[in-house]
């Protein structure tokens, strides 16, 4: 082959494969029916042939991204383990021109539309400089990429000389689901702004820790190579990359609803626990602040709320109180839109076991008393971007209603 070839043909071209935004294009959604252990051998033969970007088992039901040129492949595998199967998202490509097409502000930060890290850590910083007094830029550790964590803290002045009790808010530590970045920047600003006095008094009450973004590589990737990127960006083995941070955690790590292989696409843990810089960092920040009452944690899309802890139906010393506090959050909720969220309940118990969490981490190192990871509403990692507002009044209700039971407990 010609040298000129390599130059000018196949290197830009190879460049344009690995660099391009993946289109997803005619990309379906399977819904697949039948008994677990065949649903899990289908997953675990789909694997190892080829990159499932999406997959899910739960109770006798699977959901499965499919490429073009997998669908014969899948259509012969179901066959074979006698999988009923339907078509629910005929081509995901459509699904994200729709969340492209946002419409933004020149400019000016908003909720009608998904922004990239630097739209994200561009707001943090320019609320930081408004509210100048009683608000400050923090950095909760680094990235792979050499990006910061960053997030805001809210301390408002107090008459009573009395250290305030922190709430911290983790989010979008999966990468690919964008509503819960997009959520939580829609709660900072309701604490920054609103003047209802329930708001207000749920501002002043606490210390707000708030991290809109904990994988900011993976969050970066989402917008500009694969939207379905869930992982951290570190090199995992030769040709891949990534760990799944929320199973990375030195808890129980590497038991359960993991994968032990780098190149998995969802769910490797990494090669030991905090292996990777994002969580190693971030819970040594978190370890060192004192007075932390409450870790709330934002993932999408199961539309439920958990409790630690989750890879066992063991229940917490002070269970019975977080299911209370948890149940007025969620009748606060579903004041705003009519939506029921499921639980809540421990993961184990209404989603699947899964180790190596940041929530129950947190629950079990450093016996934070209020634990829970909320899981958003949508579709696929998708919600349009005209409804962000939806989401965002809901869950500013939502935390309302949770600290309204938890000060009813006595845990303010
Ligand atoms: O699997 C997860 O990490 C979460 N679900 S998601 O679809 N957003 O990926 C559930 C998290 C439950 N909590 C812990 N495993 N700690
Ligand atoms: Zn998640």
């Amino acid at each position: 082959m010609s040298p000129f070839f390599i130059i000018f043909v196949v290197i830009p071209l190879s460049y344009a494969t690995f660099h391009d935004f993946k289109s997803y294009k005619d990309y379906k959604v399977y819904s697949i029916e039948g008994n677990n252990e065949n649903l899990s051998k289908i997953m675990e033969f789909l694997n190892s042939m080829a990159e499932i970007p999406f997959y899910d088992i739960r109770n006798s039901r699977a959901e499965v991204m499919i490429a073009p040129e997998l669908d014969s492949i899948f259509s012969n595998a179901t066959d074979l383990f006698r999988l009923k199967k339907k078509i629910i998202v005929n081509d995901y490509s459509e699904i994200i021109a729709e969340e492209k097409g946002g419409s933004r502000k020149d400019s000016q930060f908003s909720w009608t539309a998904y922004y990239d890290i630097d739209g994200i850590y561009g707001y943090l910083k320019n609320m930081s400089t408004i509210y100048s007094n009683w608000t400050e830029l923090v950095e909760g550790g680094q990235s792979y990429e050499g990006r910061k964590i960053l997030g805001l803290r809210i301390n408002t002045p107090t008459d009573v000389d009395k250290v305030k009790n922190i709430v911290f808010i983790e989010s979008g530590i999966h990468a690919r689901e964008w509503i819960t970045p997009a959520t939580t920047t829609y709660f900072i600003n309701q604490l920054l702004t609103s003047t209802d006095p329930a708001i207000t008094s749920l501002r002043d009450q606490f210390e707000w820790q708030i991290f809109p973004s904990v994988n900011p590589d993976g969050y970066q990737y989402t917008h500009k190579r694969d939207r379905m990127w869930r992982k951290t960006r570190s090199k995992s083995s030769f040709f891949c990359h990534g760990a799944d941070p929320n199973r990375n955690w030195d808890y129980n790590w590497g038991q359960y609803g993991i994968s032990t292989d780098p190149c998995n696409y969802q769910l490797y843990a990494g090669s030991q626990p905090f292996s990777e810089v994002e969580t190693r960092t971030l819970s040594k920040y978190i370890a060192e602040l004192d007075n932390i009452v409450a870790y709330i944690a934002f993932h999408a899309d199961a539309q439920m709320l958990l409790v630690p802890y989750s890879d066992s139906v063991e229940h917490t010393s002070n269970y019975d109180d977080l299911i209370k506090i948890g149940k007025s959050s969620l009748e606060y909720g579903e004041k705003v839109n009519g939506e029921k969220y499921d639980g809540p309940a421990t993961a184990a118990e209404i989603l699947y076991k899964a180790s190596g969490g940041s929530m129950d981490w947190v629950r079990n190192q450093l016996a934070t008393p209020l634990v829970y990871t909320y899981e958003l509403r949508g579709t696929y990692f998708h919600w349009p971007p005209s409804k962000i507002f939806e989401q965002g009044d809901e869950v500013t209700q939502m935390m309302v209603g949770l600290f309204n039971e938890a000060c009813n407990l006595g845990y303010c």
